[in-house]
């Protein structure tokens, strides 16, 4: 399942115009982290993520071990980068590696 639809062109329905990556999160349904998560991408402009829900997939819970190496949700890839956690979230937003991933830069 993707974000964007195929062919339709980065930053286009779905997304801010400052929004040109697209966000992946691998969560639960109830998870507190997972929610804040998803507010503070909200907060950058994010209107479209491709959201994979371990909690009733469990094949998809194991695909995310064995790409993240961890096995508490929220993960978060934007693009290409593996952001990690909420926590990892808030730091890359905090010295503005957010909104450089979003726009689709690369970070650092
Ligand atoms: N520091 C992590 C904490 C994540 C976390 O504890 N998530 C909870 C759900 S809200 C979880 O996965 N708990 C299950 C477990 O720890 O195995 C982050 O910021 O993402």
């Amino acid at each position: 399942m993707s974000a964007l639809g195929a062919g339709e062109p980065a930053g286009g329905s779905g997304h801010d115009a400052a929004v040109a990556a697209e966000v992946v999160m691998y969560r639960t349904a109830h998870c507190p982290y997972c929610h804040r998560a998803e507010a503070l991408l909200k907060k950058r402009g994010v209107t479209a993520i491709d959201t994979i829900r371990v909690d009733i997939d469990p094949a998809r819970r194991i695909e995310m071990a064995e790409r993240t190496g961890r096995r508490t949700v929220p993960q978060i890839f934007i693009g290409n980068t593996y952001v990690g956690g909420y926590d990892d979230l808030a730091e890359l937003d905090s010295e503005g590696g957010l909104i450089a991933l979003l726009a689709g830069k690369t970070y650092p």
